[in-house]
């Protein structure tokens, strides 16, 4: 172990020495938005063939934006100084960006058909031949659909797509693509690991950051368009007038970008800031206290989207503090929203610890509701049953409250992935959500189609990442941290894309196009998650944490039921039968040791240490293969990664070697911690052919 330390640490050490090569210093700010000149010269040659002008009137601010950005994205790449000639006449070697409002040219025949029924947002985006040259179209039927055209084209260009062909429609399939902030007013962020607020309140609303900006393009170049400003366990003080005007002032960037702002709503708040004796929402001097509230936040941000709230979990207000039902408490709202058209996000995170079976208690408390809320109520279900766990089987609510608008809740800030500490690709674990089928209406009945409304029909749609980013330099700290802001936009605009396109889409954007180094790095984020379940909470095993971050079994015997006979949480008829919340035949499948997934067996079953696994190695053994397998592919990935020194640029090439020595130290603390401490209930020994520990008694010094 010590030798290896070494090794990294002079491959770490020669590597500062080295000169920095071709590469440019990148601090990262700049994201997948770099633009840099193509390296390739072919392709640059075609490409600097077919693009010549740009014509895209900007007589708005959406299409002002999107003329700005293809500008700014083009002259980078193609290391050009492109001229901008708004024509309705399409001329050779022109890209022509627009709708059929801005540009008479797309309300011909030509474009007619391909346009009609094109739903918002969507874009298509041609290659048409025209004489001897040709000519690039992006066409929507709204401005945001060509903003979101534009931020494709130039993609198509970071990834060295054909361009002489293209013809390709993008389309959302799902409508609130939004951004969670978990962020108080007084800057700090609830699970943030990348530094302070964005939002700096004690600045705004007459000092606006050129950050705000950058932020939002952003966004809106994977599809976000809406954010949510503050912490769910919110602060009455942002619905507070002085609040209100620096709201205003970010909502006023985010718009040229499509973005629109919610705000998460304390619903104390007509106690605490409107002093009213009480914050029950049927009493009507509170409904019309928001009537009010809401009013005056129209007055101020026209395009305001509406409330994402939290009640009765984890010790804040809500409905049942008078009585009332979660639906009484998100109908108030929505009904005073609605005349705007704003939405209410009421979240189905509910929590108190003495509930015998946690996992069962979204589902005991909400299922029962179905069909109770407004039209403009979105249920925000976090994936899991539990509390965004490494893996975690989905929450049984998807798909069962056939008459309620359901949206799913994902997190990209590492609470409990490795903090912005360990290279972890969460897309792998947002894309088993997405896929995973709940069998509400026969197989088939994925996630992703109960929330895109096509397996029930729900009209209003809607999808929420908790964000990860801060005010570091590089936004989210860990550099790979990016491709999981990056990968969670590009799936809530289109779920069935595969994480491995996503994640050369990042790279190509990001790190490098040389075909070799990116299929190291593919190699290195494709298995990443599954890694980070095996070294922290393998074969089902759940909240083995103390801090967030750091193993401490010991202290969660509620969640893993260690004993003499097994291990796990015997969630089956016998025990808590939360499998009884799963459709048929899922249900079944999951209530039998036999059937159940093995990735998901100590979360159903308490497992006898002797269970034999389809690997035909006994419980205990399977469980030690699983967390030495963790650690070895952090191993593979340090020594994978230290083959890219020289092609990847050095700021963060250095960054993530020392970041992922970290995060070896950290995978093995976890491994020996947990089976110092499981070895103890199952009185088996680690299996000989593995490394001894390096924590033998599962604490660190500093510990
Ligand atoms: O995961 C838990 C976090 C809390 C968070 C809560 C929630 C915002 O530990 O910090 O509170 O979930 O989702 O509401």
């Amino acid at each position: 172990m010590k030798f290896r330390a070494r090794v990294l640490f002079l491959v770490f050490f020669f590597a500062q020495l080295m000169p920095a090569l071709a590469q440019k210093e990148d601090n990262g700010y700049r994201l997948w938005l770099k633009y840099d000149k193509i390296e390739d010269e072919n392709y640059l040659e075609v490409c600097r063939g077919q693009i010549k002008t740009i014509n895209i009137s900007g007589d708005n601010p959406i299409l002002l934006t999107a003329q700005k950005e293809l500008k700014t994205g083009l002259d980078g790449l193609l290391k050009v100084d492109l001229r901008i000639k708004v024509s309705s006449i399409a001329i050779e070697g022109s890209v022509i960006a627009g709708t059929p409002a801005s540009n008479t040219l797309f309300k011909s025949k030509m474009f007619a058909a391909g346009l009609k029924g094109l739903p918002k947002d969507s874009y298509l985006i041609k290659t048409v031949k025209s004489g001897s040259g040709t000519y690039t179209v992006v066409a929507a039927n709204n401005d945001a659909g060509v903003l979101y055209g534009v931020f494709n084209l130039l993609r198509l260009l970071q990834t060295h797509a054909p361009l002489q062909h293209i013809n390709v429609v993008g389309s959302p399939k799902i409508q609130w693509r939004t951004l969670d902030h978990w962020d108080n007013p007084d800057g700090t962020i609830e699970r943030g690991y990348a530094g302070k607020s964005l939002w700096k309140w004690d600045e705004l609303p007459d000092a606006i950051d050129t950050r705000y900006t950058d932020y939002a393009r952003a966004n809106a170049s994977i599809g976000i368009n809406a954010v949510v400003l503050n912490n769910v366990n919110a602060s009455s003080q942002m619905l507070d007038k002085v609040y209100l005007e620096k709201v205003a002032v970010l909502a006023n960037v985010f718009r040229a970008y499509g973005i629109r702002v919610l705000l998460s709503a304390n619903v104390a708040a007509p106690k605490s800031l409107g002093k009213l004796s009480t914050a029950d929402p049927l009493d009507a001097g509170v409904q019309q206290w928001w009537k009010n509230k809401i009013a005056d936040i129209y007055r101020l941000i026209p395009d305001f989207g509406g409330f994402l709230v939290k009640a009765n979990s984890e010790g804040q207000p809500g409905p049942k503090d008078y009585g009332r039902t979660h639906a009484d408490g998100a109908n108030m709202l929505a009904d005073a929203l609605a005349p705007y058209n704003g939405v209410v996000m009421w979240r189905a995170f509910v929590y108190s610890v003495d509930s015998t079976d946690r996992a069962r208690q979204a589902y005991n408390e909400f299922a029962g509701l179905d069909g109770k809320f407004r039209k403009n109520v979105l249920l925000q279900i976090k994936n899991g049953p539990l509390d965004f766990q490494p893996r975690e089987p989905f929450s049984p609510l998807f798909g069962a409250m056939p008459n309620t608008t359901q949206m799913m809740e994902l997190q990209i800030t590492q609470e409990y992935t490795g903090y912005a500490n360990h290279l972890v690709y969460l897309a792998m674990l947002f894309k088993e959500a997405l896929d995973t089928d709940t069998h509400a209406k026969g197989g088939g009945s994925t996630i992703g189609k109960v929330i895109d409304g096509s397996l029930q029909g729900q009209r209003i749609t809607g999808i929420a990442g908790v964000a990860n980013t801060g005010a570091d330099t590089n936004w989210t700290r860990h550099p790979f941290a990016q491709a999981n802001w990056y990968a969670f936009g590009r799936l809530a605009w289109d779920h069935d894309l595969t994480a491995k396109q996503i994640a050369i889409e990042w790279i190509n954007s990001t790190l490098t196009n040389d075909t070799a180094a990116v299929r190291i790095i593919l190699s290195m984020m494709m298995p990443s998650r599954e890694a980070l379940v095996n070294y922290e909470t393998p074969l089902g095993l759940t909240v083995l944490c103390g801090l967030h971050d750091v193993p401490a079994p010991w202290t969660r015997m509620y969640y893993h039921r260690a004993d003499s006979v097994g291990l796990g949480f015997n969630r089956t008829t016998t025990g808590s039968n939360a499998v009884a919340q799963y459709f048929k035949p899922l249900q079944d499948t999951l209530n039998n040791i036999e059937t159940c997934p093995e990735n998901l067996l100590a979360w159903f079953h308490h497992v006898p240490w002797d269970h034999r696994m389809q690997s035909g190695r006994e419980f205990w053994d399977e469980l030690c293969f699983k967390y030495y397998s963790g650690v070895d592919h952090v191993r593979t990935m340090q020594d994978n990664w230290s083959t890219l020194s020289g092609k990847i640029d050095k700021t963060t090439f250095d960054k993530v070697t020392q970041l992922l020595i970290k995060q070896e130290d950290e995978a093995v603390w976890w491994r020996d911690a947990c089976l110092w401490y499981f070895a103890k209930y199952s009185r088996k020994p680690i299996p000989q052919q593995y490394e001894a520990p390096r924590y033998p008694n599962g604490r660190k010094k500093a510990d």
